[in-house]
């Protein structure tokens, strides 16, 4: 069996991790391969939405750790160069909404990860745990960027430094995610978004997401200028033209994602 499962369904991509004997811990397998499937979502037009989510009981319990202790194994050196930044760089690049669909426990990397897409949602009984001052590491995939910023610095900090497991309703409190789900409605929920997004425009999306992301490095002023030259892309897509068309007719749009 693969250590990622991909499956295309109504234009959108579902990225399954699937260790879970091992928590779907990341060895270097699974994370070059999950670099291959975003690649391939990037590639294919047909591809409006992507969903990333764990097998069994994790979404995903970070670096395999019985790898990073292996003398064969690729390397401190290699893991965050090689397989976790390239991954979080490449969701961050795709011109796509990422949904993260948290099934169960994220920890280390596995918990970082998620705060990089575009949309995280939780199963009721998930957690999350930035496990790696337990192990004497310090955060990496992005996770000093982006928790600060979603949370506050100061709930950052103390999450990062006492490695405190938090439930999916505490996370959702805190401002990680953007809804927790019941645990019996959560696939259905999980699908219905994806869907509705894929049906958006695409285009617009990714706009939406460069002017998020520019926001971070940006004065008030660059972000005008930003958001102004980003609103001239998304005028040109065909389907600002089919969206205002279908206001005017008072009919459902028709995007296309160009
Ligand atoms: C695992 C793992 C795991 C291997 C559970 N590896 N087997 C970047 C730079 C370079 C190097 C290092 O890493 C990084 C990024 C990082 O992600 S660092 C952080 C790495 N992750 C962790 O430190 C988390 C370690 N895991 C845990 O703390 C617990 O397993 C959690 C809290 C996630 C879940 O606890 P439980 O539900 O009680 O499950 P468990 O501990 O019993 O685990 C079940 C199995 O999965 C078990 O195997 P076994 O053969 O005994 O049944 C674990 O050994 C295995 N597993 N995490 N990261």
């Amino acid at each position: 069996m693969s250590s990622i499962l991909f499956e295309i369904k109504d234009s959108v991509a579902t990225i399954t991790l699937n260790r879970p004997e091992k928590l779907n811990s990341f060895n270097r397998e699974m994370a070059l391969l999950m670099q291959e499937k975003l690649d391939l979502c990037k590639e294919d037009k047909m591809i409006r939405c992507v969903v990333i989510t764990g097998s069994g009981k994790a979404f995903s319990a970070g670096q395999d750790l019985a790898e990073v202790a292996d003398p064969n194994g690729p390397g401190m050196q290699r893991i965050l160069s090689e397989h976790y930044n390239p991954i979080i760089t490449r969701i961050r690049e795709l011109k796509k909404p990422v949904v993260a669909a948290i099934n169960g426990v994220a920890a280390g990397a596995g918990a970082n990860i998620p705060l990089c897409c575009d949309i995280v949602v939780a199963a009721k009984s998930a957690s999350f745990i930035q496990a790696f001052s337990k192990i004497g590491l310090i955060p990496d995939s992005g996770g000093t960027f982006f928790l600060p910023r979603l949370i506050g610095w100061q709930k950052a900090s103390a999450l990062m430094m006492m490695g405190d497991k938090i439930t999916a309703e505490e996370a959702d409190k805190l401002g990680m995610l953007y809804k927790c789900i019941d645990d019996d409605k959560f696939t259905d929920e999980v699908d219905a978004i994806a869907k509705k997004l894929a049906a958006m425009p695409t285009m617009g999306l990714a706009y939406t997401k460069k002017a998020l992301q520019w926001s971070s490095t940006h004065t008030i002023y660059e972000q005008l200028q930003n958001e102004d030259k980003l609103q001239q892309w998304a005028a040109a897509t065909k389907d600002f033209k089919e969206g205002v068309a279908s206001f005017l007719e008072k009919r459902p749009a028709n995007f296309i994602g160009e």
